[in-house]
């Protein structure tokens, strides 16, 4: 059996976590119409869904089904999804546009996007909680500190504590490895969990998503200085317009793009030392993080 091609398992990634999310908020009865369609708004019908497809792939790798981990994929996303709302609010990072198409805020109006967002957070462990999974609680933990004090939004207040100031390397290794880093390697991480993998694997999901997760984040600041509003589906040129702290700004393009590769071939040795069937696409899934355009 060969490998489907990673445009191949994204695109099936993308369908079937569309279902899982969509069948998870439609069966909460008592919403408030417009709080539904904010927060369906705000997580249905957009972005790589890389991070779903992370849990999906590790969980996959150690011998689980798809059934066994679309609560963690769902509770990722609507994290995820939580997290772009709230950052495009005016009172962060105010964007007015995000995965191609008006921002929550700009819709809805802020009051409804800030509770949008609210209520994704607290629904994404319910979602987690609830699931049938016996490892749920430690899938719980782990997902709580990923996103929270001492995990994205804490980096998002060093974030916010550097901007308009000079850092230095490690602020912004340091400051990215919570704010983007720690919900990308509670994906990997989530994936061993959900199937019931041993503390060595659970580790080693953890280190292979720390790297996926800078070299993300490298691309990322440099599509920011490079990539047009149309390919990158939210506004370019922010950090330098909004002096933020940046690979690109400490290191400067080339050995941002240098970073990038660096962490890159780290995820591929850990890609090769799990080898067995899904080796070809998790090798995929680094490369395609390294080479994306959005
Ligand atoms: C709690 C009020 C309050 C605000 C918190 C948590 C937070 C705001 C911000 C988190 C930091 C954040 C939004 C980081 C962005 C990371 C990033 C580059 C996201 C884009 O991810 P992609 O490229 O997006 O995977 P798609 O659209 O493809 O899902």
């Amino acid at each position: 059996m060969s490998a489907p091609s990673i445009e191949a398992w994204l695109a099936d990634t993308q369908g079937w976590i569309e279902r899982e999310l969509e069948g998870r908020l439609r069966r909460t009865q008592g919403v408030p119409p417009v709080l539904a369609e904010a927060m369906e708004y705000a997580v249905l019908g957009g972005g790589k869904r890389f991070r779903a497809a992370l849990v999906r792939l590790v969980a996959r790798w150690h011998g689980s089904s798809d059934a066994d981990c679309a609560a963690a994929a769902c509770a990722v996303e609507m994290i995820h999804a939580y997290s772009l709302v709230h950052d495009d609010l005016p009172c962060m990072d105010d964007d007015d546009w995000r995965r191609g198409r008006p921002s929550c805020h700009v819709k809805f109006g802020e009051a409804n996007a800030l509770l949008a967002g609210d209520a994704l957070l607290t629904k994404a462990f319910e979602v987690l909680a609830e699931s049938e999974t016996a490892r749920n609680a430690a899938a719980v933990v782990a997902l709580a500190r990923a996103a929270g004090d001492a995990g994205m939004v804490g980096g998002q207040v060093l974030d916010l504590g550097l901007s308009g100031h000079s850092a230095r390397r490690g602020d912004v290794e340091r400051m990215h490895a919570l704010k983007t880093g720690a919900l990308i390697a509670v994906s990997a991480e989530l994936g061993a969990i959900v199937a019931g993998a041993g503390a060595g694997v659970r580790a080693e999901a953890i280190e292979w998503g720390r790297s996926l997760g800078r070299c993300f984040q490298a691309v990322d600041d440099l599509l920011d200085v490079t990539a047009d509003k149309a390919a990158l589906g939210k506004t370019p040129g922010k950090d330098a317009a909004q002096d933020k702290p940046t690979l690109v700004a400490v290191l400067g393009l080339e050995a941002t793009r240098l970073y990038a590769e660096e962490e890159a071939e780290r995820a591929r040795q850990l890609a090769r030392r799990w080898g067995g069937p899904f080796e070809p696409t998790g090798l995929q899934m680094v490369d395609f993080l390294l080479h994306r355009r959005s």
